[in-house]
């Protein structure tokens, strides 16, 4: 099976220029591609894993794949999905956000070091205006441009001439690419449609229309309950260890719907069609043993954050609904917790109705007894019945923090100063 057809099969094809030229060129030739990403924020999310993942599948099958930085488009913007104007970034923010994304995907891809990264204000910043108008301008038709989906759907509020022209800086990357690296196809999500075929143009233009090079787009992630992928209560999925812990990374994966989770090996992993078909026949057999969830969970967790730290979120987990919390450490309390509601209390032991009104946690004293004495309290994983119980905030957790359960599922952090 070829490339396509195992991209197929995945359900990751959304769009193609040509396939039949495309599927040829790559029976022929161990080609370079790439899919690139602006520098709006310091870390990538699991969004924009998709199209990377890709490139991945490229990589493994012999092709030379290349991830572009886009600190010069980055500093513009891409109009495309947003409903507005962008504000433009400062030229700072831009290059600290480069400096945080070449890290990042070089830690993510960078390994085996048969991918390359490239970052387009190399030479996007050397173009000077006159030129620019000449040898790129002259070749998009202004009829063309308005016409594309990303601009059509931004006339009424209005664009800027500047995030108008971002479709001419991205064909501007392409032609760069392929007279320089020989880069051929371009990928990226379903929004990047209009850049990338903007960019396909652009070279059979300038090079010729015999030129080969092709365009392929990736489908937009749906849920099958309707709601944004990869957005949980506490905002983005985001691969950056320190803004989502690999606790709650691995939790996203495992919490994943029944309807959802074998689309998902699909995309996000490397198990093989017969690994995953007998996943899928778990999912529909058993449903309530959560294998495929469990299998995605690993799965993904290990690309992203490694071996290590994805047993560390596997354990975290079991000891975590065993209730047994107090085998936890201090650092892996702030993986569980970190996002939780979290106080400030003092190293004093305290009476535990007038600690809980203190904190915070209940509202009244007469509250507190009643929760305490109905057993919907427990302080380090440990029910507390008695109203006279003493609290002592250096009991556990090396004196740091005290985890506090109130009914079923309400924690609250307290760190002790
Ligand atoms: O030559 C290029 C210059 C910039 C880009 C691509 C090629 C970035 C692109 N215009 C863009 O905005 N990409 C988004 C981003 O950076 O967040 C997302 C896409 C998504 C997927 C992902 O990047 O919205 O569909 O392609 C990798």
């Amino acid at each position: 099976m070829d490339i396509i057809e195992d991209l197929k099969w995945r359900g990751a094809i959304n769009q193609q220029t040509d396939e039949e030229g495309l599927r040829q060129l790559l029976k022929d030739k161990k080609i370079s591609l790439y899919c690139g990403t602006d520098p709006t924020g310091d870390s990538l999310h699991i969004g924009h894993l998709i199209p990377f993942i890709v490139l991945k599948r490229f990589e493994l099958a012999g092709y030379h794949p290349y991830i572009l930085i886009g600190g010069g488009t980055g500093s513009i913007g891409d109009p495309s999905g947003r409903k507005t104007e962008r504000q433009l970034q400062t030229m700072d923010k831009v290059r600290h956000n480069v400096q945080a994304l070449t890290e990042q995907v070089t830690r993510l891809f960078g390994g085996s070091g048969h991918i390359s990264f490239v970052n387009n204000y190399d030479w996007l910043s050397k173009l000077n205006l006159l030129d620019f108008l000449r040898d790129y301008g002259k070749e998009f038709g202004v009829n063309t441009m308005i016409k594309k989906d990303i601009v059509a759907s931004r006339l009424e509020n209005g664009i800027s001439f500047t995030e108008f022209t971002y479709q001419i800086l991205q064909s501007v990357d392409f032609l760069h690419l392929y007279k320089e690296n020989d880069i051929q196809l371009q990928v990226g999500g379903a929004d990047q449609w209009g850049n990338i075929t903007a960019g396909v143009d652009l070279i059979h233009k300038k090079e010729g229309q015999d030129a080969k090079v092709f365009g392929l787009t990736i489908p937009l992630m749906l849920k099958a309950d309707g709601t944004k992928f990869g957005k949980t209560a506490g905002g983005a999925v985001w691969l950056d260890a320190k803004k989502t812990s690999p606790y709650e990374f691995y939790q996203f994966w495992l919490n994943q719907d029944d309807r959802d989770v074998v689309k998902y090996l699909k995309y996000f992993t490397f198990l093989s069609h017969a690994e995953i078909d007998e996943l899928a026949a778990k999912v529909a057999t058993h449903p309530e043993r959560r294998e495929a969830q469990r299998a995605l969970a690993r799965e993904v967790t290990t690309f992203v954050h490694g071996k290590a730290a994805m047993e560390e979120a596997e354990k975290i987990s079991q000891i975590f609904f065993s209730g047994d919390i107090k085998q936890l450490t201090p650092d892996e309390i702030e993986q569980v917790f970190g996002k939780m509601p979290s106080v400030k209390v003092s190293a004093a032991k305290a009476n535990i109705v007038d600690w809980l009104v203190q904190t915070g946690i209940e509202p009244s004293k007469r509250q507190a007894r009643e929760d305490v004495t109905n057993g919907a309290i427990t302080i380090n994983g440990d029910k507390v019945r008695d109203v006279d119980f003493i609290l002592d905030p250096m009991a556990a957790f090396e004196g740091r923090c005290v985890v506090v359960r109130k009914g079923k599922k309400h924690y609250t952090l307290a760190h002790v100063e």
